[in-house]
């Protein structure tokens, strides 16, 4: 597919996400859309974002569990792009306005000191991590069935991402039994999904070294600096007015989000 097809595409999915319009799924009237045309429309989706001043903090990865690969119906890890003006600060609003069918799903974040490249190893990915922390990720797909799409769909609509959030607490990594942290998201104190951090991937720092692979195959690397959010350990939960979000992380404190109409 040609890079004006790229950037059409890109257009349309930004047109959705800023006037809240859901579409139909790209790969209805382009069947044959491939995983690389997806990261590329991702990619001018980005830059049309920058363009209009966002900042590149960090990257996603999505469906690094066996619980999100059920939930979507899909098999394998993808990733997605981070700017500083998709953050909410830890306990902080999320006003539903101006989103489609947000949901809110619990994970872990890295924060990376060095930058890394290529295939690497856990032991490479720990060194170049500085902290975790605990983090809410919210997802809004841009098109009309949140379930039903392809891996390019959801990888052209930036891994459904739409805002995240991080704790407060800063740890480095190696502090932690990353892969057996006991993590529980409640919403007005009843809890709604609980897993063991190993449900991220094996052990969440492998998000990471996952994602280097994915970038590589694009020839690019994860900058020092980046946020990397390793990707849920549960299915989303969808959000609703009023709703009072809380992840707990074991080692990692609490995080929260205040979710109002
Ligand atoms: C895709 C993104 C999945 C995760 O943490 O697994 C994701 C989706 O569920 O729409 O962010
Ligand atoms: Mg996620």
């Amino acid at each position: 597919m040609p890079m004006t097809n790229h950037q059409e595409l890109a257009h349309v999915l930004d047109r959705a996400r800023l006037d809240a319009q859901p579409i139909p799924p790209l790969t209805r009237t382009h069947p044959d859309l491939t995983l690389k045309d997806a990261y590329a429309i991702q990619a001018e989706g980005v830059r049309l974002r920058t363009a209009r001043g966002e900042r590149v903090i960090g990257l996603k990865m999505g469906l690094t569990s066996e619980a999100k690969r059920k939930q979507m119906n899909l098999d394998s890890p993808v990733y997605g792009v981070l700017t500083q003006q998709m953050q909410v600060s830890a306990g902080g609003v999320f006003r539903l306005q101006g989103f489609i069918h947000p949901k809110i799903e619990p994970e872990v974040a890295f924060r990376t000191s060095r930058e890394l490249r290529g295939r690497i190893s856990r032991e490479e990915a720990l060194d170049a991590c500085a902290s975790v922390f605990a983090a809410m990720e919210i997802l809004d797909s841009r098109y009309l069935d949140f379930k039903y799409f392809s891996l390019p769909d959801v990888v052209a609509d930036n891994s459904s991402s739409s805002m995240f959030v991080l704790g407060s607490l800063e740890r480095p990594p190696r502090e932690l039994a990353l892969a057996k942290l006991d993590m529980s998201m409640e919403v007005n104190g009843a809890a709604v999904q609980s897993a063991l951090s190993s449900a991220i991937s094996g052990d969440p720092i492998l998000s990471v070294v996952q994602l280097c692979e994915l970038l590589a195959e694009r020839d690019e690397a994860l900058p020092a600096g980046s946020i990397v959010l390793a990707g849920a350990a549960t299915a989303a939960h969808m959000l609703q007015p009023g709703d009072e979000v809380r992840l707990t992380v074991e080692g990692l404190g609490s995080v929260s989000v205040s979710v109002t109409r």
